[in-house]
């Protein structure tokens, strides 16, 4: 190994990762967005897994991949322990979902994205012992004042406060899942709204954290990759996310405890990604209230994005237009 490249292993991940990122989901959105309502979610992900692989091979870092998701949910991984980037620059935990909803996205329904998030090497929380995990998602306004371990109605009276609105006016996303019944008819007690979405709970989260989206806070036992990746962007947006392991078996329970985790144990938005120096970068692939969906016209796609950088708390919106003919060479687009 030459002497530069030992040095520039010291480097930290810096501003210009931002931008190199934003063509990475790009590309996955645009490779998934030809699967739109086409009800064949594994191809939908297959493609956006090859599109995100190929141009994360050209982002300056030395990236090794944390969070795959590909396990949990059957789909064609970019997987765990991956090295990624192109071997140049600082050494980084990668974070991807190359389609978070493949359901959403194989029915044609809002808020399908894809999603990369990196912070320094060894900050991500190791998600492999358990699938599920409770969350408890605010944005800005309501960091610090939540208590994933306080009942349901407290953490919303609490959220009601930060926010200077009622009760009533609080709106909770949640998974539809049969397993969130009990919170379901704890919230309808507490008497604030929920809004229930099918799948997708990054984007529910960061909804969360968004001015003027309809959403004041995220509930409920959702995918601990996910969770992870909603604490990098969290972490962007100077929001925060309370979590408990939820292990769905006795075997998931041994696997918890053989990695030493405490499952009653409250995990932080700075448990599950450590330090200051976090991107998160999602692009839509269906339109949703986050973000606009791929969008084709005549030889011209487009694109949204929001891109994000915990240490200097920008968020910046990005619309892409790109050629369909330039396209095909990376993204197998036509
Ligand atoms: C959530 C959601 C994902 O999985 O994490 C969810 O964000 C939880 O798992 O989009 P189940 O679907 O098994 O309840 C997804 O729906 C799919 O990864
Ligand atoms: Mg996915
Ligand atoms: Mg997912």
């Amino acid at each position: 190994m030459s002497t530069s490249t030992t040095e520039s292993r010291n480097e930290a991940p810096d501003r210009n990762l931002a931008m190199e990122l934003v063509r990475v989901t790009e590309a996955a959105a645009m490779a998934a967005g030809r699967w739109v309502g086409r009800g064949d979610k594994n191809s939908g992900d297959g493609a956006a897994v090859d599109a995100m692989r190929k141009l994360i091979g050209t982002v300056s870092m030395r990236g090794v991949v944390v969070i795959g998701e590909g396990e949990k949910d059957e789909a064609p991984m970019l997987f765990n322990g991956e090295e990624v980037g192109n071997g140049e620059g600082p050494d980084c935990d990668v974070a991807v979902d190359p389609i978070d909803g493949t359901t959403l996205l194989s029915k044609g329904m809002p808020n399908a994205l894809a999603v990369l998030a990196v912070s320094e090497r060894g900050a991500m929380f190791d998600p492999s012992a358990v699938f599920y995990m409770e969350k408890l998602a605010v944005g800005p306004e309501a960091a610090g004042v939540i208590d994933l371990s306080a009942p349901t109605a407290e953490n919303i009276r609490r959220v009601a406060k930060a926010k200077h609105i009622d009760v009533s006016d609080v709106t909770v996303c949640i998974l539809d899942r049969p397993r969130h019944e009990q919170l379901v008819k704890e919230v309808r007690e507490a008497g604030a709204r929920i809004q229930f979405i099918s799948d997708g709970d990054v984007a529910g989260a960061i909804a969360a954290a968004r001015p003027d989206s309809g959403v004041d806070m995220l509930m409920g036992i959702g995918g601990t990759p996910e969770g992870i990746i909603t604490a990098c962007a969290l972490k962007c947006l100077g929001g925060e996310i309370q979590t408990r392991l939820w292990p769905k078996d006795d075997d998931e329970r041994r696997k918890v405890a053989d990695a030493g985790h405490d499952v009653e144990r409250v995990l932080s938005t700075s448990d599950l990604v450590r330090g200051d120096n976090v991107f998160f970068c999602a692009t839509g692939i269906t339109d949703g209230a986050l973000l606009k969906g791929v969008h084709y016209r005549a030889n011209r796609c487009s694109t949204q994005s929001i891109v994000m950088r915990s240490k200097s708390g920008t968020v910046r919106m990005i619309d892409g237009s790109h050629r369909l003919s330039k396209l095909r060479e990376y993204a197998n687009v036509d």
